[in-house]
């Protein structure tokens, strides 16, 4: 047994150092609160300091960090997106993520592995055509392939899919990739709390203190805090805090679910998604298979999973996989996704001062986790917005300037 391990069974105290350190009680005043503890408050807070020098921030997270969607996504890094305005800023962030284990001293378990949308119509091949070719213009490697290579990549797959959609071919995008969720948000708190920034779970924020159009602080559930900069970064929970400021979003919410498998002999190392099928699927480093497919179609605040969900899934995954037809599933889960119109996020400033918002990650936010913190960083230290997220200003729906993502923002939609 290893001396560490037979030192902490015998010892009186717990004598590992903690990952970082859990502030209980808050200070009166900071120079920024950020509402959520998920991967997005968390960079947010890490790249405040680390680049600014701002650290005199709290992250206030009403249950556990990495706890939100950030601990339920499927973990899929790509930059393959639609528009010049998306493809720039993903492919920010997976350079991001490619330096992240290093930046942060932790393992991010990050695998890059290929990734292949699946086309089985005319019309999906041409959006693949579309996509390669925005994707190479700004650099970023996507190519459209054909079953053959498919085949290459994946032998266990049924290209004709059982009879019911046969593949006509797909986009591939060599650095797609999949990471350990909750080593992003641990990572982040841990470099966040290194420089100083107080991290404060089971703490809610349930008002927001606005006069004359300006922030001056917020009630939580461990009394009110005094700052003039609020960073809403709650995905999912969004609606409830805009309207304690009363701004108006066009972001509905809706529950995405997934679900693992029991782990198999490691045997898929790229990852399939198809939007026609509406399902998609890698393998984990402990050998699950973790799938998903689209958003359930009706508006719900809930985190609940459905057996619907589970029986339409591996009937699909099973057109694809017929080997596949007595492996188990073990878990499922869902999160609450926050939608934007365009399938693209909301980020920047408001129109209230001192009030910033990210937000409208849907089903697409886990990849932008570094960039978004590095970017509302900059526009809150700067109270101007970054160059690289002036597309997804909430002001584009009225200005009806909207940045459309539908074709790239994961399964169909
Ligand atoms: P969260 O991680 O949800 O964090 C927000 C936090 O705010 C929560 O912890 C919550 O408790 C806290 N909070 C809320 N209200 C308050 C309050 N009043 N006071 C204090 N704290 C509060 N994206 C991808 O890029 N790739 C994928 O493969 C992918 N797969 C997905 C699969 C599923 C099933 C789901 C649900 C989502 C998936 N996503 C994926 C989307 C991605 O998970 C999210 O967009 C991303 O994690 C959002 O991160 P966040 O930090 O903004 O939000
Ligand atoms: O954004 O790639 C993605 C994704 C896959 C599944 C959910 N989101």
């Amino acid at each position: 047994m290893p001396y560490k391990l037979l030192k902490f069974g015998f010892g009186r105290e717990f004598n590992e150092s903690r990952y970082f350190e859990d502030v209980q009680t808050p200070k009166k005043t900071y120079d920024v609160v950020i509402i959520g503890g998920g991967g997005h408050g968390l960079a947010a807070a890490y790249y405040l300091a680390k680049e600014h020098g701002i650290t005199n921030v709290a992250v206030l997270e009403r249950g556990y960090i990495g706890g939100g969607n950030t601990g339920r996504n499927t973990t899929i890094v790509r930059s393959n997106y639609l528009t010049p305005e998306g493809v720039k800023f993903y492919d920010a962030s997976v350079k991001l993520f490619e330096g992240l284990s290093e930046e942060l001293d932790l393992n991010m378990f990050y695998s890059t592995r290929g990734h292949f949308t699946l086309a089985h119509t005319d019309s999906s091949m041409r959006t693949m055509r579309w996509r390669a070719e925005v994707n190479k213009h700004v650099g970023v490697d996507s190519r459209v392939v054909g079953r053959d290579e498919i085949a290459k990549a994946c032998p266990q797959m049924d290209l004709d899919c059982s009879g019911h959609a046969a593949i006509k071919g797909a986009l591939y995008h060599n650095p797609g990739s999949v990471a350990r969720h909750d080593a992003v948000a641990w990572g982040y708190a841990r470099g966040a709390a290194n420089l100083g920034v107080d991290i404060i779970q089971m703490t809610e924020v349930q008002d927001i203190d606005v006069r004359n159009g300006k922030v001056h602080g917020v009630q939580t559930s461990k009394g009110y805090i005094s700052t003039g900069k609020v960073l809403s970064a709650v995905a999912g929970f969004t609606p409830r805090i805009t309207k304690m400021v009363d701004i108006k979003t066009p972001i509905t919410i809706h529950p995405l679910q997934a679900c693992v498998t029991e782990p198999m002999k490691p045997w898929l190392d790229t990852i399939i998604v198809s939007g026609s099928l509406h399902v998609y699927v890698s393998q984990s480093s402990r050998g699950e298979l973790v799938m998903g497919s689209s958003l359930d179609p009706y508006e719900l605040h809930s985190t609940r999973s459905s057996f619907d969900f589970v029986e339409g899934l591996t009937s699909h995954i099973v057109d694809m996989f017929p080997f596949l037809s007595n492996v188990k599933v073990v878990r499922q889960w869902a999160g609450m996704a926050d939608l934007t119109p365009d399938f693209a996020p909301i980020m920047g400033k408001t129109e209230i001062e001192g009030f910033y918002l990210d937000a409208g990650w849907g089903t697409w936010g886990f990849k932008a986790t570094p960039i978004s913190g590095k970017t509302m960083a900059a526009t809150i230290a700067n109270d101007k917005a970054h160059d690289l997220i002036h597309s997804f200003r909430l002001s584009r729906f009225e200005d009806y300037e909207l940045t459309g993502e539908k074709g790239a923002a994961s399964v169909g939609h």
